[in-house]
């Protein structure tokens, strides 16, 4: 049996690993193969400094920016099978910055040799699936070598992420704004934005980090103009809320409320498409970023064609555990451990959580439905259990302290369900530190302090 993933990001690495953990355990596995269109790994993690197209003339995956500190509790995202204080030997903060999670994400997959099932530098193009002989062939594109080539796997897993190709909604008018205009995207960290008037569309978590990033490295003004609802946090002096945008004339936005406001820059905070230009139309999710992606058993097996894996589609509060818990139930399909049931089954499945979807009214109960999601996953392969309930009281409270303090509630520290271990103390309060490498925050306080006598 062969099995492909589409990309190494945290979800396709996740595959690698439930894949390596049996063989550990004595399983024969079957043959795997990797495509990751980047030079490397981590997906998201893996930063660029680059917008636009890469080196090949790629469209850049990435979305992450400088300055970027993870924006829930590293407690909440941990792997059960690789801990923090595994990784870095000692209690580290509950948010730590990208380069240190992207370190992380490494030091787990590095004790294993899946390097060896990746080929970087490698696009899918294009997938097509023969019914006589049930296996998909895969158009790939070697970019540093300039060859296309295909290749054939009996399970196909998608791991290519869904926020990387933006949506980009017009406003009247937005045409003639003089000052630069971009999606969340191709921001890449708040410099060029001191002491100017910024206007970001949007009312969810880019438009929330993006806003208050930007506020702390000197923007002059932060407006966020939401569609739905605003947010409603105790914005500091120099952010506000506004409705939607109506219209631009020049540099003047107008909002839905009557008023209007001049504006050096706006950037898009107005979310990704789920995009799979790699599948036929058939196999494609069309959902837009949600808790359950319909078409999906278990969040995660294609109903319509169960060799056909995605992982990582959901709207995210859990994420490398989940994408684990997903990965291992994956794995198990594959190697028919767990026997999937008929497809009509399937539909009352997938109806059953679509349901417990509608149902949702409050953060509160997105949280509780994507950790009894995740603990139905949990339970049926032989991931570590960890304690995934106490796990959704620490997003409770993570979401009552971006309540109480947005600008403040990185500095809080939380426990560990997997170790048991309370966070350090980060050396230096978050909207202090500006310094986001991994060397200024592994440092400790007294060589901070000496670096900052020198
Ligand atoms: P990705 O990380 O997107 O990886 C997908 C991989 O697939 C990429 O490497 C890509 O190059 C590859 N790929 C895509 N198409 C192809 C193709 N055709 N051929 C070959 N390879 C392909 N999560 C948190 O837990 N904490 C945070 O603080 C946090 N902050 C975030 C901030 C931003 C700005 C964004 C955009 C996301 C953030 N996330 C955060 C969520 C983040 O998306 C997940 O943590 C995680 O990266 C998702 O992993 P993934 O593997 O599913 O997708
Ligand atoms: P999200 O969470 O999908 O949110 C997208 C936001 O964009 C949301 O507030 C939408 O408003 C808004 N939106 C979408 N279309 C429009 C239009 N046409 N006009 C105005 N506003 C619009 O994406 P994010 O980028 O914030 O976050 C994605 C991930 O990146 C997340 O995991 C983070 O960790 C980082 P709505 O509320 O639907 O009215």
């Amino acid at each position: 049996m062969r099995i492909g993933i589409i990309g190494a990001g945290p979800s396709g690495l996740a595959q690698l690993r439930a894949f390596e953990s049996a063989q550990r355990a004595g399983v024969n596995i079957p043959e795997i193969v990797c495509f990751e269109k980047q030079s490397n790994w981590g997906g998201m993690w893996n930063y660029t400094w680059r917008t636009g197209l890469d080196e090949f003339g790629e469209p850049i995956h990435g979305s992450m920016y400088r300055y970027l500190w993870s924006n829930g509790p590293k407690e909440c995202l941990e792997f059960s099978d690789y801990s923090f204080d595994e990784h870095f030997g000692r209690p580290i903060s509950s948010y730590p910055p990208r380069e240190v999670l992207f370190d992380y994400i490494q030091g787990r997959i590095e004790k294993s040799n899946a390097r060896d099932f990746i080929r970087f530098n490698t696009a899918a193009r294009w997938v097509s699936f023969d019914e006589d002989t049930q296996q998909f062939t895969v158009v790939l594109d070697d970019r540093a070598n300039d060859r296309t080539y295909t290749e054939v796997f009996d399970y196909l897993v998608v791991a290519s992420g869904h926020f990387s190709v933006p949506n980009m909604p017009h406003f009247k008018g937005i045409e003639d704004f003089p000052g630069t205009i971009k999606h969340a995207h191709d921001f890449r960290g708040a410099d060029p934005y001191i002491g100017r008037d910024l206007l970001l569309i949007g009312g969810s978590y880019s438009a929330e980090d993006i806003g208050v990033q930007c506020h702390k490295y000197g923007t002059k003004s932060v407006t966020l103009s939401y569609r739905s609802q605003p947010m409603g946090f105790d914005w500091p002096k120099g952010m506000e809320e506004k409705p939607l945008v109506t219209h631009f004339e020049g540099d003047v936005a107008h909002f839905s409320d009557g008023t209007s406001k001049r504006f050096d820059d706006v950037i898009l905070c107005t979310g990704y498409q789920h995009n799979f230009p790699f599948l036929p139309s058939e196999y494609r999710l069309e959902n837009n970023n949600c808790l359950y992606p319909d078409k999906l058993y278990k969040g995660v097996v294609f109903n319509e064609q169960p060799r056909l894996i995605f992982l990582g589609m959901q709207d995210q509060y859990f994420t490398f555990n989940m994408f684990d818990a997903q990965a291992w139930f994956a794995r198990d399909v594959m190697m028919g451990t767990i026997a999937l049931p008929e497809k009509a089954e399937r539909d009352k499945d997938i109806a059953k959580w679509l349901a417990k979807q509608d149902a949702i009214e409050t953060p509160n109960d997105d949280v509780d439905f994507q950790t009894a999601y995740t603990r139905e996953l949990v339970d049926s392969t032989d991931y570590p259990d960890f304690n995934l309930e106490k796990v959704a009281e620490l997003f409770k409270s993570w979401l009552q302290d971006k309540e109480e303090d947005i600008l403040r509630y990185r500095d809080k520290c939380y426990t560990s369900v997997v170790t048991g271990t309370k966070a350090a103390e980060h050396h230096t309060e978050w909207m202090a530190a500006l310094d986001d490498s991994m060397e200024c925050y592994l440092s400790d306080e007294e060589e901070l302090k000496k670096q900052k006598a020198s």
